[in-house]
């Protein structure tokens, strides 16, 4: 006999064992992408196919169902969902993955004709960041994000808070799986409703509270130019990062393997240090609330004087993947920063008509490859050349006794030639026009551009 049970907006469900948990660690997972076909793009599931078993899933088999249009209440048509459930069936699936973003009503539908457990893209994305959410920080957004996206689409959804609420945060979001037994009464919807809102307002308080220490943090650091690496996740950031810096920061082949920010100390050349941020790396329609909750995390590249977008270049999307980077950059208010491209993973690019082509697009972008080590001499140049600013020839008069000026003029910039007369110094040197106001506030005498 179907069971029938009631969420917390009164809405019926039945099939309740399904949708308990949206975990698919070690579940057998079928992956479905639903191409429309005037978007004209193929799908080979394999970004999918990467934060599924990112998430722990085993996938055990791929459907890719072109669409003349969106089916309101089941996304595929219902003859397709039908071919589905026989395919899950025949793989043994417990689970259904699908790239698209699908409605809780959609959801609801698919599950009662597949008879499995159907998650779409961006829950699969949070479940990820569950996992993974190892700082007290990160968990908190991730609990965050999930309880605002993810939880509405349990049917039993509230339970769990039972637990948590007024334990003052920190739950691991790893555990939610564990999702109580109890029957949702109206008065427990009720309590459930509250518990949800209370929640909700703890978090935000507590990470408001992450997010001005953040602040602070990033202002005690004023005067040292700031660098943030960004990308698509598995770009190579962490590794690029380690390279330049003795960070020995977490890399791995697998999506999402950096969730919190990591700042260390570039030496670019001789007297000139820069800090240089790791943070989370950005996917395809990263869940907005995510993005959200995710703000002191990426408050560094937020912060940044200069942002290094290191592109995988190797891979076959490179250019979505770039256009997904620049449009969570726009979305966190980073789209008019300095930024400079940075091609990675030169060592293994076969499909060098896409590298010319990325080159015609982005002339400015530094070849590398943070793993073995090329072109980082050429990185460190461009970033030096963005850190001072244009050359500028400069004429500088200082007293003798002021000994800083002809340092800083030493450590930052080229001395050309240097003429002692009456206690002053005349120095002829090239400069970044950045560095100009620095050596203003050493207070030389005159300062005289000669040629810029
Ligand atoms: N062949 C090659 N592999 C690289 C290069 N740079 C990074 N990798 C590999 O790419 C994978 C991902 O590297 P990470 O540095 O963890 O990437 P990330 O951008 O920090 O990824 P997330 O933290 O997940 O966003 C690892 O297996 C690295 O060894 C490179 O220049 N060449
Ligand atoms: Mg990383």
């Amino acid at each position: 006999m179907v069971k029938y049970i009631v969420d917390c907006f009164g809405r019926s469900f039945e099939l309740e064992k399904l949708r308990q948990t949206l975990r698919v660690r070690k579940e057998r997972a079928t992956l479905v992408a639903a191409v429309l076909r005037r978007q004209g793009q193929g799908n080979d599931l394999a970004e999918l196919t990467a934060l599924a078993e990112s998430a722990g899933a085993i996938v055990v088999d791929r459907f890719v169902q072109k669409l003349r249009s969106v089916n309101p209440s089941t996304y595929i048509g219902k003859g397709k969902a039908q071919q589905l459930k026989e395919r899950v069936r025949l793989f043994g699936a417990e689970a259904v993955i699908f790239d698209n973003d699908l409605s809780p009503g959609q959801i609801r539908e698919l599950e009662k004709i597949v008879e499995a457990k159907v998650l779409d893209r961006s829950e699969l994305v949070l479940d990820i960041f569950a996992t993974r959410a190892k700082t007290k920080q990160a968990k908190l957004q991730v609990e965050l994000a999930q309880l605002e996206y993810t939880y509405p689409r349990l049917t039993r959804m509230w339970s769990h808070l039972d637990s948590v609420a007024g334990a003052g945060g920190g739950t691991d979001a790893g555990t939610v799986g564990g999702i109580g037994t109890r029957g949702p009464g109206e008065q427990q919807l009720e309590i459930d409703r509250r518990l949800v809102n209370k929640r909700i307002t703890d978090l935000k308080r507590e990470l408001s509270a992450i997010d001005k220490r953040k602040v602070r943090e990033i202002d005690g650091r004023k005067g040292l130019f700031k660098i943030c690496l960004v990308g698509y996740t598995n770009a190579g950031k962490s590794t690029l990062l380690n390279s330049l810096t003795n960070a020995q920061a977490r890399v791995e082949d697998r999506l999402f393997a950096t969730l919190d920010t990591r700042t260390k100390r570039w030496n670019l050349t001789a007297g000139t240090d820069v800090l240089l941020s790791d943070t989370v790396g950005f996917v395809r329609n990263l869940p907005h609330q995510l993005v959200a909750s995710f703000k002191a995390t990426l408050e560094e590249a937020i912060n940044a004087d200069l942002l290094l977008h290191i592109v995988d270049v190797s891979g076959q999307q490179a250019l979505q993947q770039i256009d997904s980077v620049n449009k969570v950059l726009g979305e966190i208010g980073c789209a008019q920063k300095s930024i400079l491209q940075v091609f990675n993973k030169i060592d293994i690019v076969s499909n060098v008509g896409q590298l010319e082509m990325l080159q015609t697009l982005c002339p400015d972008a530094v070849c590398i490859s943070a793993k073995i080590g090329s072109g980082l001499g050429e990185l460190t140049e461009a970033v030096l050349s963005r850190y001072k600013g244009d050359e500028l020839i400069l004429r500088v008069t200082t007293a003798q006794s002021n000994g800083k000026v002809q340092s800083f003029l030493r450590a930052y910039g080229t001395v050309i030639k240097e003429h002692y007369l009456d206690g002053s110094v005349l120095i002829d040197a090239r400069l970044g026009q950045k560095q100009l106001e620095s050596l203003k506030r050493l207070s030389p005498r005159d300062i005289e551009i000669i040629q810029n």
